[in-house]
């Protein structure tokens, strides 16, 4: 009987220290109530509120500038926007205007879209999908040039529990983007 108990015992601080270790911050895992202390809430959606863009290379991989302009050459600088989907889908989300002439040195912040076709933004996405931001140069009637891209689930970027808002810069490459916005619960 004594040997009964004891196993028990064990168990029992055995569960104890797996729950106290796996209040995790998963929002698909609704169930979690971490072992009475605070409700830890489920986002039901991430709401980006802006894209923006910290670090992108002053040439093209194959060493030239983005554009070429002989005359003005304040005018080979690219012209940048965002491009935000599901990954994997080809209609976009939400695609930025542009920022004429962008500077590698500084960062850049996207909030209106290029017109009335483009999305907008503030916009709620789902909490399980994997999206995709793409950073381009706009050439204009010659269509465009990819600077780089990064990729992100809401769910793996939801890691501090019942935050109000998030701030994430992702590295990819010679680019960062960065998200940033609210939790909807
Ligand atoms: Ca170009
Ligand atoms: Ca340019």
């Amino acid at each position: 009987m004594k040997s009964k108990i004891n196993f028990l015992a064990v168990l029992i601080t055995a569960f104890t220290i797996f729950s106290a270790c796996s209040d995790n911050d998963n929002p698909v895992d609704p169930n979690n109530n971490n072992n009475g202390g605070p409700v830890i809430k489920t986002p039901t959606s991430m709401q980006i509120q802006t894209i923006f863009v910290s670090r992108f290379p002053e040439k093209k991989s194959d060493g030239n500038l983005w554009d070429w302009d002989p005359i003005f050459p304040l005018n080979a600088r690219p012209d940048i926007f965002v491009r935000f989907n599901l990954d994997g889908s080809s209609s976009a989300i939400f695609r930025s205007k542009t920022e004429e002439q962008a500077d590698y040195q500084y960062s850049y912040y996207f909030r209106d879209p290029a017109s009335a076709n483009d999305g907008s933004l503030p916009h709620n996405t789902g909490m399980n999908n994997i999206y995709k931001i793409t950073l381009s140069d706009d050439d204009g009637i010659w269509g465009t040039e990819e600077i780089g891209s990064v990729y992100f689930n809401p769910a793996d970027i939801y890691n501090n529990d019942n935050a109000e808002t998030f701030n994430r810069s992702i590295v990819s490459g010679s680019v960062t983007i960065g998200i940033s916005g609210k939790w909807n619960y």
